[in-house]
């Protein structure tokens, strides 16, 4: 890498859910409050910037993503009096903060989108994406990513506007200047405040395609596939240099956009190292490599991935953006399930370990590593959520699109597979302590907490030398400490290897050598590691050389 080291190359994010994290008033909500108390424990794991969700005052249609006020605190998680106290005390411990950008769309309880749906003559009309209907139906055959059409008819003015997520949500119409004034006057406006960041979400989607053709219909489905015909749109990349113009150049901002459907050929204009955008972006590949076999299913499925298409597709992230672009790092965050559960094994047995292995797997990787709220602790999948438990419009919507219409005659499977990719298993509340609602709130908590949480907690954690939590410190510790973690060269060992997932990390003067076993067996592997070798961080008490115990992660320091 040429380009001068910048602070967030080196910096680890924890990213809070607020409405999840810690309430303080009864109301079985987190607030802004809960997030104050808990700053030194975000000091203690030694992470750098916080990203907080969307607080912004909203109906929470789609749990804060859809925007009724860009400049006012949602009333559930506290004043703006309590939001300037959580920047200032943050700030003075030396924790940066990082805001959810959410300007793909607005809540259709945004001014702007009441005064739009008025008439087609009023002045707001053209903020949003109103289109006539073709011969009685929708535009065209988008679906919204949270099941059904894309399209919503509105009688007052007999067009349909776009919505992309749900129906409360209308997608902004970036075409027009005004909007994108309107949206850098408000970004401007944290700025000001004094803000360290923007996570934007679906920022990948703002350009709509001209003319907005229909998607391909994936077999055994009803709908265009939206993401696929939006994503990376004809003048995303334009706006996103205006706003960096306009608003992210006025201060020393870290910015990541959240980027469905990118490629490396984009992600390589968005996050380049020539400051002209973003600095980094949430690409999705990963995420997407557990799918459903059946298109019409989407993510809903409970098979593991395959640990060499894991590492193919990892590796060309590293290996392809290095040097042009930077990578985020992530396993999870508020919209998937938990990395322990998914990647790792949340069987009491294997649990620690397992959690440990699958962060030794990220954390030596080039980026700038993510961690959610709870996955420092081992937090897991909720299995014991049912059906009329679930609070997620994702997931709701989902039972009634696919059962209720009999696209999976099954409510059974459905809930397996809920169970192991619905969003609402990392939204459960944070597992503080063994009390009453795991210290979370002494109200009743507005999503049922996960009847682990006597055993899985953070009291338990900081209690306990060998915890998930001190190997996270860990982690974050050595992150800081060897320049090797942020610039050395990727080099994949075991592309074929079914098992283990084996990678060196290449500088000038030293290399580490990353070593995870990703199944609960027993094997042997040779990657003749040099006596002169130092074991930097494993998840076992001893290092058993060629021996690699049940998920056992290893890293060695070499000079060269
Ligand atoms: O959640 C997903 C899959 O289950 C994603 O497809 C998700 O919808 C997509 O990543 C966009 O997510 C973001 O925008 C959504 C919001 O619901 C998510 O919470 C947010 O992270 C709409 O604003």
């Amino acid at each position: 890498m040429t380009a001068a080291i910048q602070w967030w190359q080196k910096a680890v994010v924890y990213q809070v859910y607020p409405r999840s994290f810690q309430d303080t008033d009864g109301d079985g909500i987190g607030d802004l409050k809960g997030i104050t108390q808990r700053l030194d424990y975000i000091k203690k794991l030694g992470a750098d910037v916080i990203w907080l969700n969307p607080v912004y005052a909203s109906p929470d249609k789609d749990n804060g993503y859809d925007i009724s006020d860009y400049e006012a605190i949602n009333t559930k998680f506290g004043t703006m009096a309590d939001f300037d106290n959580l920047l200032a005390q943050a700030h003075d411990k030396g924790l940066k903060i990082m805001m959810d950008l959410v300007v793909n769309h607005t809540s259709d309880q945004h001014p702007w989108f009441i005064e739009s749906r008025q008439s087609k003559e009023n002045d707001k009309r053209d903020f949003y994406i109103w289109r006539d209907p073709v011969a009685g139906h929708e535009p065209n055959n988008w679906g919204s990513f949270f099941s059904g059409p894309a399209w919503q008819f509105d009688d007052a003015t007999g067009q349909y506007y776009l919505h992309l997520f749900v129906e409360g949500q209308p997608d902004l119409n970036w075409v027009n200047p005004e909007v994108r004034q309107a949206v850098f006057d408000m970004m401007n406006f944290w700025v000001d405040k004094g803000i360290d960041g923007f996570r934007m979400d679906v920022i990948s989607l703002i350009s709509k395609p001209d003319g907005l053709p229909d998607g391909e219909v994936p077999e055994g489905g009803d709908y265009g596939n939206s993401n696929q015909a939006v994503a990376n749109g004809p003048h995303v990349h334009e706006y996103l240099q205006e706003m960096r113009q306009k608003v992210l150049n006025r201060a020393d901002m870290m910015t990541v956009g959240e980027a469905s459907g990118v490629d490396i050929e984009n992600a390589v204009k968005y996050a380049n190292q020539d400051n002209s955008e973003l600095n980094m972006v949430f690409q999705f590949e990963h995420m997407d490599l557990d799918n459903n076999p059946n298109p019409a299913l989407g993510k809903w499925y409970d098979k593991k991935v395959s640990l060499v298409d894991l590492k193919a597709n990892l590796s060309k992230w590293q290996n392809d953006l290095a040097g042009k672009a930077w990578n985020s790092l992530y396993w999870d965050n508020h919209d998937q399930p938990r990395a322990v559960s998914r990647y790792g094994d949340d069987r009491p047995e294997y649990r620690v370990v397992s959690a440990k292995m699958v962060a030794t797997l990220l954390h030596f990787m080039q980026g700038t590593p993510y961690i959610y709220q709870g996955e420092e602790i081992g937090m897991t999948n909720a299995y014991n959520l049912q059906r009329d438990d679930f609070d997620d419009v994702e997931i709701k919507n989902a039972f009634k699109y696919l059962i209720d219409q009999d696209h999976l005659t099954d409510e059974a499977t459905m809930l397996r597979y809920v169970h192991a990719k619905g969003r609402d298993n990392a939204r459960t509340p944070m597992q503080w302590n063994d009390s009453t609602n795991a210290g979370f709130t002494t109200g009743t908590p507005w999503l049922k907490l996960n009847d682990n949480y006597e055993t899985i907690n953070v009291a338990a954690a900081l209690d306990d030398p060998n915890s998930i939590f001190y190997y996270y410190q860990k982690l974050i510790r050595l992150r800081h400490d060897l320049p090797i973690i942020t610039t050395g060269v990727y080099q994949l060992l075991d592309p074929t290897d079914e098992q283990v997932y084996t990678y060196r990390r290449v500088g000038e003067n030293d290399t580490l050598l990353v070593i995870n076993n990703f199944t609960s067996d027993t094997l042997t592997r040779d990657y003749q590691v040099p006596e002169t070798a130092t074991l930097i961080i494993g998840n076992y008490d001893d290092d058993a050389g060629t021996t690699l115990r049940p998920y056992e992660a290893k890293v060695y320091h070499l000079t060269n």
